[in-house]
């Protein structure tokens, strides 16, 4: 490649190639360039945001160099590639992270001192990157620090969203949402002025026959419009390996803004087109675990499928091998069922574009496409009207018919007696209006399904998924449990605790080979290693007890037990058990005589998270957490034995600071509900404890780090749908201390009732779907154990650092690598 540039260019950019810098000095040198020059700004105003703006921009200097390396490389070693497609990519902040995974951070944080400034304060300037609601974005952030670690040739492909995920303020104790503009200043991206791609929408689909006779579809009309490449680099830690996350977004077509329009003085309506192109990607869709089937949704997910593939293939044909070798080239992984139409999609470019026939495009698609799954809630599972489709995308709609017709034909033959296997497996589900069943094209459209933690993976097998494991087989069918970056859920959230551990490890290999923390073993009766580890402990309680009182205003003791709830609030994760629970407990003190309350353990029962804006349940359910919070944490009678704390606007930067600070924290899902879970893994790296139900991801912390180290509770998986069966026909007694919590509701110890009588009915009149009545005996009864549990600290403790050494299985770095392994057949490349 090098040998066909000319001789004295090459040596031009040899002798004036930047030189990254290497010392807090010439760091120095390089953030107060970019104050001066890049932001206009001087000494005189060099505030706390124009250094962060300095030291990101420094960074991004650095970052930018081994990206084009890397990329360079990739080109020319030309492997196969992995492209992760994502509708959600939760990175939070960015600085951080890339100052500890190219390793400067000291040198930074010495710099940032000689300039006057603390490092904790420049890097809570920065703004959280929210393009995600839940674990499913979270997940494909931790995957792409994973891939790039490992030196994985890869891609991440999502949308460019203007607002990522609303911020939620707390007003009356009601969440009110907020948008999230996050893009004012952000140095993390590149606009690729000129990657630029036209995606059609609407029109319709004109057949004809060729000369040879051959039946050619072509898509025509509608509108274009056109998606803009923004890039965003990715290192990895402790090589030279920065991988590429491109994001899309929308604007009208150049051709489509209308001159004709324009020029007859129609400028606003010209101007409102532009505006409509630019809808497509504004916004991220606030729900998780949720799909509401609105025509801007399904708008976003073909633009960004259109987009990517667009890329992929050009990518591909720029090295002119023949179609069949796309697959050996080519690794797609669909992040849940949003990317699906990327299937139908490669077929129309390789049929109508390429002009190969079915057969060729079949097998090239299915060999390249991977599925995961992420859950089993039938609200989640994505369908889109028949009518909607064909409206929007007429020749997609055709496509997914022939791969329906194909699909049933084999499993006819296959099944000739089964006469309803065929409906119940149909592509098409025969409602009013017909609906296309998105994650059946996945399944029939990949070579591999995966769930994301073993119980989900095999609960996938015999309910949604049954009928296809009887048609493909079982090998279709795999597990491959989530995992989580070790450099942001450990070394850059608990930096005190990563140090102790590198100390005993001898340096911190751990944070590439995670099972290394095992050696921790050795430790769990050294009294100077258990003191350090509690005081961080304490340190990190001390630390949120100072965000708690500036937000909330409420002062709690970080002596007391901090038992956590962070997650996305939703009915299935069952927060309305653990407020329920923390009733209970305020009752119990209540009805003590003062000698009984001098033995109660204090406890701090924190809770955070976000509802979707429509998701009215969940709302109450925020809205009853903060009204407990307000009669309790005022009770003189309970002082500091019970506090009740609603953090606001839990987002990753928040959950940097949380996760670190529990004691406890509460995976408390309807067994079967929670596909895996990824924070418990988070909570418990961090030298937390946690209380949890036998679902998800649970099942295999309690199998790597012993039973005697967490508190299971009830009801399993296998036996839900009997339960649930049972509260439908009335065979159903509500549990006795949850009824004294409901008459406390209903008598109004927490506000006006009537605005919790939709929760408290779900569960006493309609069926309790959630089970929360069958599990709150057990749920109570195993928050005593933990209550004598913390009462022996040292028992506590010895359960906290085995813990924290028998992690090492959940790692994104071993997830990534059964991946590649498992399911994209793909290699590293060594960086140069
Ligand atoms: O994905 C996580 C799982 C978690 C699951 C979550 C998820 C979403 O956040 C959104 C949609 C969806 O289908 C699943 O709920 O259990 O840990 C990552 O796999």
């Amino acid at each position: 490649v090098e040998a066909s540039i000319p001789e004295p260019q090459r040596e031009a950019w040899k002798k004036f190639a930047p030189k990254p810098f290497q010392t807090a000095e010439e760091f120095e040198r390089e953030a107060i360039r970019h104050i001066e020059t890049t932001l206009a700004r001087s000494l005189y105003n060099c505030d706390e945001f124009a250094t962060y703006a300095g030291t990101a921009l420094a960074f991004r200097d650095r970052l930018i160099i081994d990206w084009n390396t890397t990329q360079q490389n990739h080109t020319f070693k030309d492997q196969k590639r992995v492209y992760y497609l994502s509708l959600e990519f939760l990175m939070g902040r960015t600085l951080d992270n890339a100052m500890l995974n190219v390793g400067l951070k000291n040198i930074a944080k010495e710099g940032l001192e000689s300039l006057g400034f603390r490092m904790e304060d420049i890097v809570a300037q920065e703004h959280d990157a929210a393009l995600g609601n839940g674990g499913l974005g979270r997940l494909a952030a931790c995957f792409l620090d994973s891939l790039a670690s490992l030196n994985y040739p890869a891609w991440g492909y999502g949308l460019r969203y203007r607002y990522g995920i609303f911020k939620q303020e707390i007003v009356d104790g009601y969440q009110v949402e907020v948008p999230d503009y996050w893009l004012d200043f952000n140095p993390w991206e590149f606009a690729r002025h000129d990657i630029k791609v036209d995606v059609q929408f609407y029109g319709s689909v004109r057949k004809y026959q060729d000369d040879d006779g051959k039946s050619i579809s072509v898509w025509e009309g509608g509108e274009i419009v056109q998606a803009l490449a923004f890039d965003v680099p990715i290192p990895g830690y402790q090589t030279a390996t920065t991988n590429n996350l491109r994001l899309w977004g929308s604007k009208a077509a150049s051709g489509e803004f209308d001159f004709q329009k324009f020029n007859s003085g129609d400028y606003e309506s010209s101007v409102a087109d532009q505006q409509r192109a630019e809808t497509i990607s504004a916004v991220l869709y606030p729900n998780d675990n949720l799909e509401r089937g609105k025509e801007l949704r399904l708008k976003q997910q073909y633009f960004w499928c259109a987009a990517s593939l667009y890329d992929i293939v050009r990518r591909f044909k720029k090295t002119h091998r023949s179609w069949t070798e796309f697959p050996n080239q080519v690794a797609i992984q669909l992040n849940d069922t949003h990317p699906t139409l990327a299937i139908p999609e490669l077929i129309r470019i390789l049929i109508d574009l390429e002009g190969l026939d079915w057969d060729q495009a079949w097998d090239i698609t299915s060999k390249t496409f991977g599925y995961t799954n992420h859950t089993v809630l039938p609200e989640a599972l994505e369908k889109w009207s028949v009518p909607l489709m064909q409206h929007l995308l007429p020749r997609h709609l055709q496509i997914i018919y022939d791969i329906n017709l194909q699909f049933l034909q084999y499993v006819e033959r296959t099944f000739p007696k089964d006469r309803d296997m065929l409906s119940r497996v149909s592509v098409i589900e025969e409602s009013n209006p017909k609906m296309v069943r998105m994650a059946y094209i996945a399944v029939i459209g990949s070579h591999k399904v995966n769930g994301v933690a073993e119980l989900h993976s095999d609960l996938i097998k015999t309910t949604i998924f049954k009928d296809f494991v009887a048609i493909f087989g079982p090998d279709k069918f795999t597990n491959v449990t989530n995992g989580i970056t070790p450099r942001r859920w450990l070394h850059q959230a608990n930096p005190r605790l990563s140090e102790l551990i590198a100390s005993k490890l001898g340096g911190y290999d751990f944070l590439k080979d995670l099972t290394m923390l095992h050696k921790l073993e050795a430790y769990v009766d050294d009294a100077a290693f258990r003191k350090e580890f509690q005081e961080i402990k304490y340190a990190n309680k001390v630390r949120l007890a100072k965000l708690i009182k500036d937000s909330t205003g409420v002062s709690v003791n970080p002596a007391s037990l901090f038992d956590i709830q962070v997650k996305r609030i939703h009915e299935y994760k069952r927060q309305q058990l653990n407020i329920f629970g923390c009733i209970h407990r305020y009752l119990q003190i209540k009805a003590m005589t003062p000698a009984a309350r001098k033995k109660v353990m204090p406890r701090v029962h924190i809770f955070g998270g976000k509802a979707a804006p429509g998701y009215w349940m969940a709302k109450t359910v925020i809205h009853l957490i903060n009204q407990v919070g307000k009669v309790i944490n005022s009770d003189p009678d309970v002082g500091d034995l019970m506090k009740v704390i609603f953090l606001e606007d839990y987002n990753v930067s928040k959950a940097e600071l949380i996760v670190p600070a529990s004691d406890i924290s509460e995976h408390i899902s309807t067994a079967g509900t929670e596909a895996s879970g990824t924070s418990n893994m988070k909570f418990v790296l961090n030298g937390g404890l946690i209380i949890g139900t036998c679902d998800g991801a649970n099942i295999e912390i309690t199998r790597e780090i012993g039973e005697a180290n967490i508190f299971l509770f009830g009801n399993l998986a296998e036996d839900v749908e009997d339960l649930r069966h049972a509260h439908l026909y009335g065979r159903y007694q509500l549990d006795p201390a949850l009824a004294t919590v409901f008459d406390a509701i209903k008598h109004g110890t927490f506000g006006d009732a009537s605005s919790f009588s939709a929760l408290v009915n779900g569960i006493v009149d309609h069926g309790d779907y959630y089970l929360v009545s069958d599990d709150f005996a057990s749920y109570c009864k195993t928050q005593e154990l933990i209550d004598e549990g913390y009462r022996n600290q040292e028992e506590w403790v010895t359960r906290a650092i085995t813990s924290v050494a028998r992690m090492g299985f959940f790692s994104s770095d071993r997830c990534i690598d059964e991946y590649a392994e498992m399911i994209w057949n793909v290699e590293p490349v060594v960086p140069e």
